[in-house]
């Protein structure tokens, strides 16, 4: 007959449950001690039969009991090994999770729209389709006017035309809005410019409009000179230089001092020293007029700026390629600039 006491003492001396496993297979399996009883009684009389099969039954539960009490046993044991050497430490930093982020030309937008709502600018949008009226005639440049051909223009099969520059916004919002208007306007732009080191087919720049009573050329220069400060800091070289656009005058293009070669020359700044990035000037009385706006009372200042060769100053890069290419490699130095 089996010996519940020696078998409980074997179950107790396993330390792993392959062990116990193998313990359980002898005693409880198909082919188990168990088993070999029970197939006896069919050799036993009648009554002694029943009385047998219940005390097997009996020992069956028994044995399933202990063996499985040391199963719990060996597991739990097991688990506190485990948890006693995989101790977790709350104060770990948690794994850098990837998130997605803002592309460092709209973080440069923004940050310069936000210098210029801190001085009152109202921010504003025009379509990218434009007609000529906006993006010329009532910009001072009717048909056939040489001054369009500074402006390499997309056409459209519709009539109308990708906008060049942001400056028909200045018409959309004096249409609509009388002085004193004080707007900043960004968006993307379209010219067939050859492409190069400063110069994309398509491109952002952000309009700047001011018209009041008694606004002159040294508003103008204070408020670029007060931006140029606030982007490129204290230190950072800048220069106007009289230039022609039919909408001002006079007019003026700004450039800033090249950072990639400090102004000795390179293919960036095209050998210049200078990387020029806004152009700018006093509204012409003849646009002011059309839109209804009295030039004898009203003066204004406007201007166009590029962000992207905003963003090459203050980054050092010397291609305008990188901002289109969506290169991670190009995108994940910026994670950590421009959180404003
Ligand atoms: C203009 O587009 C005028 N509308 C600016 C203006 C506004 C003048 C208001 C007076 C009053 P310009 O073509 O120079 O000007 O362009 C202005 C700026 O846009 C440039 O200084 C440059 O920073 C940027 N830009 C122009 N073309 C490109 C290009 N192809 N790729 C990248 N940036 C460009």
């Amino acid at each position: 007959m089996i010996d519940i006491d020696k078998i409980k003492k074997q179950v107790e001396q396993t330390s792993t449950l392959d062990e116990l496993e193998a313990l359980r297979i002898n005693l409880l399996g198909r082919q188990g001690v168990l088993n070999s009883y029970l197939k006896e009684l069919k050799n036993l009389p009648l009554g002694e039969r029943k009385k047998r099969g219940e005390e097997l039954n009996l020992l069956k539960e028994e044995l399933e009991s202990v063996v499985n009490k040391k199963i719990e046993a060996i597991t739990s044991s097991f688990l506190l090994e485990r948890l006693k050497k995989e101790s977790i430490d709350p104060y770990l930093p948690p794994f850098p999770i990837n998130i997605g982020r803002m592309h460092i030309i709209n973080r440069i937008i923004n940050k310069i729209v936000h210098i210029f709502e801190r001085l009152g600018y109202e921010t504003v949008e025009g379509p990218e389709v434009e007609t000529e009226y906006y993006n010329f005639e009532a910009l001072n440049m009717p048909a056939h006017h040489p001054a369009r051909d500074l402006w390499d223009t997309f056409y459209l099969n519709n009539g109308k035309l990708l906008r060049t520059h942001t400056s028909p916004v200045q018409i959309r919002t004096m249409e609509s809005n009388r002085p004193p208007i004080k707007i900043i306007a960004p968006g993307r732009c379209f010219r067939k410019d050859n492409p190069d080191a400063s110069h994309s087919p398509v491109f952002y720049q952000i309009e700047v409009l001011y018209i009041d009573k008694g606004v002159n050329f040294a508003h103008l220069k204070g408020t670029l000179e007060y931006f140029a400060r606030s982007m490129f800091g204290r230190d950072q070289e800048v220069k106007f230089v009289l230039s022609y656009f039919p909408f001002v005058e006079p007019g003026a293009e700004v450039a800033v001092k090249c950072v990639i070669c400090k102004g000795r020359g390179c293919i960036t700044c095209k050998q210049t020293g200078w990387l020029e990035i806004l152009g700018a000037g006093m509204v012409h009385p003849e646009v002011l007029e059309r839109q209804n706006i009295n030039s004898k009372i009203y003066s204004g200042f406007a201007f166009g700026m590029g962000p992207e060769r905003i963003g090459m100053l203050m980054y050092g890069i010397n291609h305008i390629r990188h901002f289109l290419d969506n290169d991670l490699r190009f995108l994940n130095q910026f994670k950590f600039h421009l959180e404003d």
